[in-house]
């Protein structure tokens, strides 16, 4: 895919849902990682708008927290000189692959995905069909691209390899159109979990103030969710199955200071629970510290957000087009 808006590197892309604040799962499992590529490949990242309207949100509410979103990733490290980065509903050709590959995905594979039964027993007043379609969109959204990696946390892995089977049976009933993607699962913090409950993922929607750290708290209520993250009984820190609340302490340190779980073990042998959490707590503060300072700043520039956005937009519509093209040729779309 090389066009003056491309560098002829491998393609990387992937979207984040504008709900509630980015979380330290969020961003040791997909943002980090998105800043750490953007280098080596040529990259897309959007705000998954579209996504995240398959639960009811407040409008007013939803604008803003898709606004803000925007700015976090940009306080991340997500640099626009380098990534096309823009809002998923401003590019309609996601919508309209997605109703060619939606003809091509049958209901059964859409149904057994884990995301959609979970959520449809979060959401039983609300099981509507965009739950059910939500990894078609996501498809849509990788093949749109021609993209080679998706740096995802393990909980995408699922729905990825939906998407290469779409591909796949694309490619044989029309001949080679999409290129099969792979996974980019981080070998640390693909899967941060609760802080309350350490054998569950740490999630954006989780209503429990204290399972969840996001990348624009402040110092003081970062060390303080440290503190009170739930730990197993024993007193050493190591990783074990046994022990999921020290596990996640561990892959959250772990992951933060670029180091591998034996090292962390290492480091504090003979150490207590308390004095570890407090090290884990202030850790992560650090390391937000900037990203909250420059995420004030971005948020107070909505103009230059809107510029950003709209010059993303049009850059991922005229690679995605080239892609749309080719399918509607493909699956027999009159043209002229
Ligand atoms: N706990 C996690 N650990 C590692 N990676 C994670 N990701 C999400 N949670 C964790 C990765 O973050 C990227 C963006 O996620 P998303 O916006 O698609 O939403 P999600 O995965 O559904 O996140 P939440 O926090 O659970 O949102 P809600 O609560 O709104 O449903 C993805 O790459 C994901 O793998």
């Amino acid at each position: 895919m090389e066009s003056e808006l491309t560098q002829g590197k491998k393609i990387i892309l992937s979207g984040i849902q504008p709900t509630g604040t980015i979380t330290l799962g969020n961003y040791l499992g997909a943002v980090k990682n998105w800043h750490n590529m953007q280098s080596q490949f040529d990259s897309i990242f959007f705000i998954a708008d579209m996504h995240a309207l398959t639960v009811r949100r407040e409008p007013s509410e939803f604008r803003q927290t898709a606004l803000s979103f925007f700015a976090q990733l940009l306080a991340c490290g997500v640099d626009p000189n380098k990534s096309i980065m823009y809002f998923q509903s401003h590019v309609r050709q996601h919508a309209e692959l997605q109703w060619i590959l939606n003809c091509n995905t049958y209901v059964g594979e859409a149904s057994r995905m884990t995301q959609f039964k979970d959520k449809s027993a979060k959401h039983a007043d609300n099981i509507n069909m965009g739950l059910m379609d939500y990894p078609v969109l996501m498809a849509a959204d990788i093949l749109l691209y021609q993209s080679d990696l998706v740096p995802v946390g393990i909980d995408q892995k699922q729905h990825l390899e939906l998407t290469r089977d779409i591909a796949v049976r694309f490619n044989n009933r029309y001949g080679d159109t999409f290129k099969v993607p792979d996974g980019y699962i981080p070998t640390t913090g693909a899967k941060i979990c609760s802080l309350q409950d350490p054998t569950s993922k740490m999630s954006k929607s989780d209503p429990d103030r204290n399972a969840t750290v996001s990348v624009i708290d402040d110092e003081a209520t970062i060390v303080r969710l440290f503190k009170r993250a739930v730990t197993d009984s024993g007193s050493e820190i190591c990783a074990r199955e046994d022990k999921p609340g020290i596990t996640n302490l561990i892959n959250i340190y772990a992951a933060i200071e670029n180091k591998s779980v034996g090292e962390v073990e290492k480091e504090f042998a003979g150490q207590g629970y308390g004095t570890f959490k407090i090290a884990v707590g202030e850790a992560v503060a650090a390391k937000f510290k900037p990203i909250r300072e420059e995420y004030q700043r971005y948020a107070a520039d909505k103009e230059y957000i809107a510029k950003v956005a709209n010059k993303g937009a049009e850059n991922a519509a005229y690679l995605a087009e080239r892609t749309l093209r080719k399918v509607k040729k493909k699956v027999g779309l009159v043209s002229f």
